[in-house]
């Protein structure tokens, strides 16, 4: 199958060709494409140079799917463009994530929707994905009513340029703050994305309405406060969940232990929990520190972590190409 990744340059589209290379896709032809001033320029795929090419060649290319990681505004510019060739677009930007006329796809919950229709599907945010991972068949057993959530999410999320900034930083410089607007090394920023009319981040909101959207009921509430820490392995998550009907913790370690994607990791006496340096690299979710919540009826505590270049990002959008490939839905 014609393969093209659209963003090829980037930390995500960069995940993207390994996750590729990794899980076997069956890749006849990649096609990278990136912005004018690396066309023409080689990446490197299965141990074989590959020459980046402009959108246009790439359309022309005809592949079966564009997997993009290029940002909203060109999301918002080219899928339709790749759609309106007949190739099927898996964008991982926030352009078309809350569009209800596109499905936002996390392959473990709501695959099995996907029809050949679906010619632009949408990735959900990393923070939201490694999360709903977790809540959805617990939702399945327990009925999710509210859940309170706090992210400490890596550098890694903003792109290159805030890994460099974060290293620079540790070397001393602390002199250029550039992609945030505080230094972030030895720091923590309680801002991840542009903040909002209702005091809210726009990352906060994702977490809000992509939870509803991709478990597919609306009565769920949630509320979040995403923070940005300097580590670059993935990104953690502090969960309260308040469930409709009460539970055994037991009985959580064992739904989630059987759960597709996820890994629990809860030994605490034995040091034992999710952390972003075990996490970085592996595309499963992890969840550990599962406990009650003492304070009130129904609700549990857990700490959710991922590498959120990988199930965050490409990893979810491979998986979505799989799933269409397997299915016939391209
Ligand atoms: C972040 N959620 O971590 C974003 C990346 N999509 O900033």
């Amino acid at each position: 199958m014609k393969i093209a990744v659209v963003g090829a340059t980037g930390l995500v589209g960069g995940e993207i060709l390994k996750v590729l290379e990794e899980r076997n896709f069956p890749v006849t032809e990649l096609i990278p494409v990136a912005s004018e001033r690396s066309v023409g320029k080689q990446i490197t795929f299965k141990g074989k140079q590959v020459t980046i090419v402009s959108f246009e060649d790439a359309i022309a290319a005809k592949p079966a799917i564009a997997i993009f990681s290029a940002g909203g505004s060109t999301s918002l510019k080219l899928a339709p463009l790749f759609a309106e060739a007949g190739i099927t677009v898996v964008d991982n930007s926030s352009a078309w994530r809350m569009d209800p006329t596109k499905k936002l796809v996390v392959p473990e919950i709501n695959a099995h929707t996907l029809t050949l229709e679906d010619k632009i599907i949408a990735n959900p945010n990393c923070s939201t994905i490694q999360m709903v991972v977790v809540l959805d068949p617990l939702h399945k057993k327990y009925g999710v009513k509210r859940v309170v959530v706090s992210t400490y999410q890596s550098v890694t999320g903003t792109g290159k340029a805030a890994v460099d900034q974060l290293f620079s930083e540790r070397s001393g410089d602390y002199s250029n703050p550039k992609v945030y607007p505080h230094p972030i090394d030895l720091n923590v920023l309680p801002h991840i994305d542009v903040f909002l009319d209702n005091g809210y981040t726009k990352e906060e909101m994702k977490m809000v309405n992509e939870t509803k959207k991709i478990m597919g009921d609306d009565t769920i509430q949630v509320t979040a406060t995403t923070v940005r820490i300097p580590t670059i392995g993935g990104h953690s998550e502090a969960v309260n969940i308040e469930f409709e009907n009460d539970y055994e913790v037991g009985d959580v370690v064992k739904i989630l232990e059987e759960a597709e994607g996820v890994i629990v990791q809860d030994d605490p006496k034995n040091y034992l929990y999710p952390m972003p340096l075990t996490a970085h690299g592996k595309d499963e979710v992890f969840v550990g520190r599962i406990r009650r919540d003492e304070s009130q009826p129904n609700t549990l505590n857990l700490w959710i972590v991922a590498d959120n270049l990988r199930k965050g990002a490409a990893t979810n959008a491979v998986q979505i190409a799989e799933y269409l490939a397997e299915n016939n839905l391209v």
